[in-house]
């Protein structure tokens, strides 16, 4: 709870160009639950940098992420929306809560192990611990519900665990946070192998729809999807490209699956792969809009990032103030 409203945390890497996965398992959620909370928003940098960046690269990046979450209907004005390198709470806390998680915690995080195998050349401390970060990002805000897509359970559930150990010895310190994972929309599958998840850093194109595709691109690759040869559109693990469309299209268009099945019974594959293309490229394009003229206007979003940032601070101070004096750090003298 933070200014007697629930609170809200959730944070994306500008680690490359946004998915439909991302949009759809979790820019989409903030969204809609924007009104209901006290909402942060971060860019999520320090996360950024377990892997070797460009730093000119990133610092656009990260300006274009942030564009994003407005440009995608985040009101900057309700939601809090700020760069996590900004407020230094969150590497301090970070600190502490390292000396709360045990290195057999760290050892089974799946993310860990994938992306110690992706970058074999640079498996540093920071991607190990990156969990501990997650932690002391939601907990700053005594969190209480943190959207996020399926893959992002296992570090909530964790965020979860080392709250609890804080909160045992120490008292109620921390919110305990819950995921909110969406129904349809939490994993969003590639396009060129459903059985893999849609993600910004596959190496094929083809296999994601980026925020930033235009109209036709987007058709061209819905076009371009694998399927199977049974020529019937189920809602079935069987069929699990034909199911990654139907839960593409059902989040679009706020249809459960069986509409979406009803809607195109007899109708071939060609006919719903365009209707996914079309509806998907309809709902990129003001977002693409939007993003282009925010970027254009430096004042303004320089003014977002500067007020939101000294709240964000404002608050995740607070949090951190008091697990300070609860570990026994001596106060400061003012
Ligand atoms: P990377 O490929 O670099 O690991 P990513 O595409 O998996 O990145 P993240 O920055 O790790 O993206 O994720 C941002 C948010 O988007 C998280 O909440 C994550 O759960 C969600 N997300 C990412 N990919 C998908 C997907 N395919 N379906 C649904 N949600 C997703
Ligand atoms: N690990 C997340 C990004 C992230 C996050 C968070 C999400 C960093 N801190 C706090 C929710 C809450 C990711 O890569 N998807």
């Amino acid at each position: 709870m933070l200014n007697g409203r629930k609170s809200l945390f959730s944070g994306m890497q500008a680690t490359g160009t946004l998915t439909l996965g991302n949009y759809l398992g979790a820019l989409n959620n903030w969204v809609t639950l924007a009104d209901e909370y006290e909402c942060f928003y971060s860019v999520v940098d320090m996360h950024s940098i377990t892997v070797r960046q460009d730093p000119a690269t990133l610092r656009k990046r990260s300006r274009e992420l942030l564009t994003l979450y407005i440009a995608a209907g985040l009101d900057p004005e309700k939601n809090c929306i700020y760069y996590q390198s900004h407020v230094s709470a969150h590497a301090e806390l970070a600190w502490i809560l390292n000396c709360f998680t045990y290195m057999g915690e760290l050892n089974r995080m799946t993310q860990f192990k994938d992306k110690s195998a992706k970058h074999a050349d640079n498996i540093n401390a920071g991607l190990f611990t990156y969990p501990v970060l997650m932690a002391s990002d939601i907990l700053l805000f005594q969190t209480d519900v943190v959207p996020v897509g399926i893959d992002q359970m296992q570090h909530l559930e964790l965020a979860r665990n080392i709250a609890e150990r804080f909160n045992n010895i120490y008292g109620e310190v921390f919110t305990m946070p819950q995921a909110y994972v969406g129904k349809v929309g939490a994993k969003i599958q590639s396009l060129q192998d459903p059985s893999k998840k849609m993600s910004k850093s596959d190496e094929n194109e083809n296999a994601s729809i980026y925020l930033t595709d235009s109209p036709d691109t987007v058709i061209r690759k819905f076009k371009r999807a694998v399927t199977d040869s049974e020529a019937c559109i189920r809602y079935s693990d069987e069929q699990p490209g034909i199911k990654n469309l139907i839960n593409i299209y059902s989040v679009c268009t706020k249809k459960t699956p069986e509409e979406v099945v009803k809607e195109f019974e007899g109708k071939g594959y060609g006919d719903f792969k365009m209707a996914v293309g079309e509806t998907v490229a309809s709902i990129l394009k003001p977002i693409q809009e939007k993003q282009a003229d925010l970027l254009k206007n430096k004042d303004y979003i320089d003014g977002i990032i500067k007020a939101n940032g000294e709240k964000a601070n404002y608050f995740a101070t607070k949090t951190l103030r008091k697990v300070q004096r609860k570990v026994g750090f001596p106060d400061r003298i003012r």
